[in-house]
């Protein structure tokens, strides 16, 4: 190291891999909600559909070669209750036992299992009652993480419940880009409230099954998708009211509930962070404070979202005051041509251990994503990936961004 670079040390233990969900990379996830969402023509970019994305339902020893390679030491994959329970009550036990050999596979290559229980998808059925508007899910949601976690529990110190609920709730709810594609007005506050409550009742079932397996620790969490809003004309009143209703109501609001219920039902906190958004109120089109809207100026990835580091620092620090670890779950660009993913982890890793320096505990720092993936609506067009996948021949290719992400992993530093 010459004179002039210096090294930032992450704390011992620290997690670093990359992580996952079902419906992104499995591929024939047919018993979905999204699968039949993306039947209609004009919902997924450039008239793609899911099909057999990465086939990792088949080749996830071969991926976890890779992320062994790539010196990962945890990964974050999602379980696709649609596969373990196919129809209400009815489990296949096939399904249980692929996990089984997933987990095992990753153990088996000393990686830290850390697994996600809701990422978007619901089984069919479980959408045709209404999913989260129902307040069966909570009772539904509960039977099936209770099995999972007879099944499966021993092997698993970290389980996510829920995945970027503000999210969800946005895309299918608001903006109508994601299943259910509906408008339900205030009825909104129904679905947060079912969402705390499938949360909590998840953590009590998989602490109470967890008792069984004493010589294990045992932490449940959710991922927390986190933006920075700021006022989109600086000077503006209106604008900054905009940015800090946003703020409360994307950032702050349900995970106040979760930290208001009764007991404990939360050991930690995954941040999924990307990037930073520009709010602004105009009185005549009040309707437009809930458009996504982005800089115009800025460094932006190959989907416009801008490249902003310091927002990672902001959000980190926000959470710090909930006073439990915090995992950084995801963060990463879709960038094809991999120009800019090096030095993004890298920007993002000195904000991240500047956090660590004022007081955040946090232990791990998980990519998005190990592969290329399905994006939602941007279908496979956006590359999000430290490994490239050909879709027609399932070929995979190692970027060279990951190979530098490997050096961190590996030496638990970064040099700047
Ligand atoms: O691909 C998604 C993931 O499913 C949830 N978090 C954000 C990622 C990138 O948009």
């Amino acid at each position: 190291m010459d004179k002039k670079t210096k090294a930032l040390i992450f704390p011992e233990g620290f997690f670093w891999g990359a992580a996952t969900s079902s419906y992104q990379v499995e591929g024939a996830n047919t018993n979905n909600d999204w699968w039949l969402w993306e039947q209609q023509d004009g919902r997924i970019a450039d008239g793609q559909r899911c099909a057999l994305a990465c086939n990792h339902y088949h080749l996830y020893n071969q991926d976890f070669d890779i992320a062994k390679e790539l010196g990962h030491n945890m990964h974050r994959f999602s379980l696709e209750w649609s596969r373990i329970e196919p129809k209400r009550g009815e489990w296949n036990q096939e399904a249980v036992e692929h996990y089984r050999r997933v987990i095992l596979a990753l153990k088996e290559r000393g990686m830290t299992p850390a697994v996600t229980l809701f990422h978007f998808c619901l089984p069919i059925w479980v959408s045709e009652m209404g999913g989260f508007e129902n307040r069966e899910i909570v009772s539904l949601f509960q039977r099936y993480v209770t099995k999972v976690c007879r099944e499966l529990g021993e092997h698993i110190n970290y389980w996510f419940t829920i995945n970027e609920p503000m999210v969800f709730l946005y895309k299918g709810y608001f903006d109508k880009t994601w299943p259910p594609g509906k408008n339900i007005g205030f009825q909104f506050f129904r679905i947060i409230r079912h969402m705390v409550q499938a949360h909590n009742q998840a953590y009590f079932a998989i602490h109470k099954i967890s008792e069984q397996f004493p010589d294990k620790n045992t932490y449940v969490g959710l991922t927390k998708n986190v933006r920075i809003f700021q006022p989109y004309r600086g000077g503006s009143i209106l604008d900054k009211l905009a940015a800090k209703f946003k703020d409360y109501f994307f950032n702050d609001y349900m995970m106040a509930k979760i930290f208001k219920s009764s007991a404990k039902t939360i050991d930690f906190i995954g941040l999924n962070y990307y990037t930073r958004e520009f709010a602004s109120l105009d009185i005549l089109n009040p309707k437009e404070l809930f458009r996504e809207s982005r800089s115009k100026r800025a460094d932006v990835t190959d989907l416009g979202w801008e490249i902003y580091p310091f927002g990672i620092y902001q959000a980190l620090v926000k959470l710090k005051k909930y006073g439990i670890p915090i995992v950084v779950a995801e963060n990463g660009l879709a960038d094809k041509e991999d120009k800019k993913r090096a030095k993004f982890i890298l920007d993002h890793l000195v904000q991240i251990h500047q956090a660590i320096e004022d007081g955040a505990d946090i232990i791990g720092y998980l990519h998005w994503s190990l592969l290329d993936n399905f994006e939602w609506a941007d279908g496979y067009r956006a590359r999000f990936g430290l490994v490239e996948v050909d879709y027609q021949s399932q070929q995979r290719t190692i970027r060279d961004s990951a190979r530098s992400y490997a050096e961190i992993c590996r030496t638990n530093q970064i040099i700047i």
